[in-house]
């Protein structure tokens, strides 16, 4: 058997996009296999169709060789194993892009819960708390060190290559657009970039085939 990826939902899976996009820039080859999030068990982790795949009960999940390997972050370690410019290949450019990649991996929860993932959605303007005013401060000011520091050569945060740290705030990306949370110029322009993306687009083009809605998410 080939590399698998189990992925939630299109549309509404974050985290499943995340390692997608990795192994897709890594060029390595996988089958992208979609288990429909929603039903008995979901968001307790006990969703049987998830643990049969997954031992955490959590998608993404990433079969190879007889291992499985749960986690986004860590499916975008073994891949970038395999291929090193899924990481800078400056060392110290290379610890900021990890430092990055795990305060996404870790941190924002405010935005994650507020403004959940849904790719295909247009909301209402609306105002935002201060919870969540304030991941996204931090936001900004984490893009703009790492794209002034590290970025001059093209539009993503260390220059003309998307590395995992981009596909860590891709999602974010879609959040920004679905709720239309206000930009700077500057960040909107790498906003711009990630939603241009080419792999991004494929993965986008799927969630708005999606037949399967998360009622609950489509009203938050
Ligand atoms: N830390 C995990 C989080 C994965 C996660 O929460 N996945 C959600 C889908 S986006 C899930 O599988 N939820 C199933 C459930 O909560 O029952 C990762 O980075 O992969």
């Amino acid at each position: 058997m080939g590399n698998v990826l189990y992925v939630g939902n299109q549309n509404y899976s974050s985290w499943s996009l995340r390692p997608w996009l990795v192994l897709t820039w890594g060029g390595i080859s996988f089958e992208t296999r979609l288990i429909q999030l929603g039903g008995p068990g979901y968001a307790k982790r006990q969703m049987p169709s998830v643990l049969a795949v997954s031992p955490t009960g959590t998608v993404p999940v990433l079969h190879t060789d007889g291992e499985v390997i749960p986690d986004s972050l860590a499916i975008a370690e073994w891949a970038a194993e395999r291929v090193r410019a899924l990481w800078p290949a400056d060392p110290i450019a290379r610890a900021h892009a990890r430092a990055a990649a795990c305060e996404m991996h870790s941190g924002f929860g405010a935005l994650r819960s507020k403004t959940p993932c849904n790719i295909r959605r247009r909301a209402e303007p609306r105002t935002f708390g201060a919870d969540v005013l304030s991941d996204v401060a931090r936001l900004e000011a984490l893009w703009g060190t790492l794209r002034s520091r590290f970025g001059a050569g093209g539009p993503y945060l260390f220059g003309g290559t998307p590395t995992i740290a981009d596909a860590f705030f891709t999602p974010v990306a879609t959040r920004f657009r679905t709720y239309r949370i206000p930009a700077s110029a500057e960040t909107q322009r790498y906003l711009d970039a990630l939603l241009a993306e080419p792999a991004f687009k494929r993965w986008e083009e799927g969630a708005a085939r999606e037949p399967f809605g998360m009622p609950e998410w489509d009203d938050a």
